[in-house]
């Protein structure tokens, strides 16, 4: 996952794209950049870090200008080098700068038609590709005779969206023209539109990839971008809008609301909070229903996403709630970390267990997901070191069996703990003496409960449908040479040995 940023303002914007980033850290940790424009020139900082190591004083000084976007990476497809950061710059036809969350699952064939335009792109990032196209249709719109307007950049976007498939959230500054941004047809990544009043009562505006860097920052929530639509803001802030995709359907990411986004997020018209408030009460209905006879003494949640969902099966079931664990909080999410080994110790580091929560208890540990199951394994023997007298595990989503390819970096599919098992051998192979998985109906249902347009989800983690075209075995199997735990740690040990750093001010 990455988080988006972009704001069109009448002063400087780079402290709020600063603060923007930091609110949208947990969309990626692995790398973050700015670019600002300045007077008909780019600024540009970017590197690997975190959002606080990666700007510094001597950078945000230099980040000057009143238009600007942000990124912040976790990285999906391609390396996590600091070449493959973003935001990404070319110069022509005119300097666009791009940054963009999501994945591209035809990224082969935009190599092939890189080549084809002759458009150089100096690394596998799909974004530098989706920058690359967006600017050879900007080309052949304008014949490089005019900046583009309004209708131009629409007409671009239309063809940039027949060009590429996936999920994606794209934000991308012009040099002399504005601010543009646009969302994939099916509207799979979120990115919302906020705004505010200057001093002098003039409208700026902000676009991210989730509502609460708009309330950090003073903007207000205007709305969703729709699915296919793209909005422009001219230099001399004029708010454009137009849907650039011929057939379009909300079909918004479901795992956004089980794990990622931060609960204090309003997507698509559904808080965050309020849809895992609502996982828990069907989690908690559940196991009255079809578990009735487990004598549960405790609720305790792995923390911390899972929180606010083990509060409420707790109030439903009648039981105590416990923080059991204590979260380390300044290590990173451990899902986030590449490499299995690394993964493996860090849970250790991160969580540590109150004994006296577990001693001789029957004990419901809930967590929000089980993608791999190591750390869940690990947690579970955890409960048992400290003394439980059983450990059952309750996962507010489906069993996850299938790999993802629009942006959330899952692993492949032999990875995933519930690929090809049943519920009793996963049960035995994270230790647990009972595991209860959310139904995907209720999932669904708990989502839906604050928005009921919200019919359909992007939610092939656990049905294997995927919703765009292309995705077959042949793509798997490049996905499998991709995102293996060996692939991952063969690309490490390469970006470590990595000199090349352009563009970095
Ligand atoms: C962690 C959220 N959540 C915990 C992410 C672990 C799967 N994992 C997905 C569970 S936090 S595993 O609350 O945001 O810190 O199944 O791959 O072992």
């Amino acid at each position: 996952m990455c988080g988006v940023v972009g704001i069109f303002a009448y002063s400087p914007v780079n402290l709020t794209l600063y603060d923007a980033l930091t609110v949208l850290q947990h969309r990626g940790q692995d790398a973050a950049g700015i670019v600002t424009l300045d007077e008909g020139n780019f600024r540009q900082r970017k590197a690997n870090g975190l959002v606080s190591d990666v700007f510094q004083q001597k950078h945000m000084m230099r980040l000057k200008g009143n238009i600007g976007i942000g990124h912040c990476r976790y990285p999906t497809a391609g390396s996590s080098s600091a070449a493959e950061a973003q935001p990404f710059y070319v110069n022509s036809p005119f300097g666009i700068a791009l940054a963009h969350n999501g994945n591209l699952t035809n990224s082969r064939e935009l190599k092939r038609k890189c080549d084809s335009i002759f458009r150089h792109v100096n690394t596998t990032s799909d974004s530098e590709m989706l920058l690359n196209i967006f600017a050879w249709r900007l080309q052949q719109i304008t014949k490089c005779e005019h900046l583009p307007g309004a209708e131009d950049i629409f007409a671009a976007i239309r063809g940039v969206n027949d060009d590429i498939s996936g999920g994606y959230a794209v934000v991308s500054v012009i040099i002399d023209v504005g601010l543009v941004a646009f969302r994939d047809p099916f509207g799979i990544r979120p990115l919302v539109l906020g705004q505010r009043k200057d001093e002098e009562g003039r409208t700026e505006y902000m676009v991210a990839s989730e509502s609460v860097a708009l309330a950090v920052c003073g903007f207000e929530l205007v709305r969703d971008i729709a699915p296919g639509e793209a909005i422009f803001v001219s230099k001399d802030g004029q708010l454009y809008s137009s849907i650039c995709a011929e057939h379009t359907k909300l079909q918004p990411c479901l795992f956004e609301y089980v794990y990622f986004a931060r609960p204090d997020s309003v997507m698509n018209g559904v808080s965050v909070y309020a849809s895992r408030v609502s996982m828990g009460t069907k989690l908690a209905e559940k196991i009255k229903r079809e578990y009735a006879d487990l004598k549960i003494d405790v609720v305790i949640p792995i923390p911390e996403t899972s929180c606010d969902i083990a509060v409420q099966i707790a109030r439903i079931l009648g039981i105590p709630y416990r923080q059991g664990f204590v979260k380390n909080r300044y290590i990173g999410r451990t899902f986030i970390m590449p490499g299995q080994k690394q993964r493996k110790k860090s849970v250790r580091n991160k969580l540590n267990p109150i004994p006296a929560e577990f001693k001789g208890k029957r004990v419901l540990l809930v967590d929000d997901s089980i993608v791999r199951g190591t750390t869940s394994g690990q947690i579970v023997e955890m409960a048992k070191e400290a003394g439980a007298a059983a450990v059952y595990f309750a996962s507010a989503a489906p069993e996850v069996r299938h790999a993802n390819v629009y942006g959330i970096d899952m692993p492949t599919k032999k990875e995933l703990i519930a690929y090809n098992r049943t519920n009793d051998e996963i049960a035995a192979l994270i230790g647990a003496d009972a595991l209860i998985y959310q139904d995907l109906k209720d999932l669904e249902d708990a989502v839906r409960a604050e928005n009921p347009a919200l019919t359909v989800f992007e939610e092939s983690v656990f049905t294997g449908e995927y919703i765009t075209p292309g995705i077959d075995e042949e793509y798997f199997a490049y996905l499998d040479q991709q995102r293996s735990d060996d692939a991952k740690a063969d690309k490490a040990w390469k970006d470590s040995n990595e000199s090349l750093e352009i563009y970095n001010i």
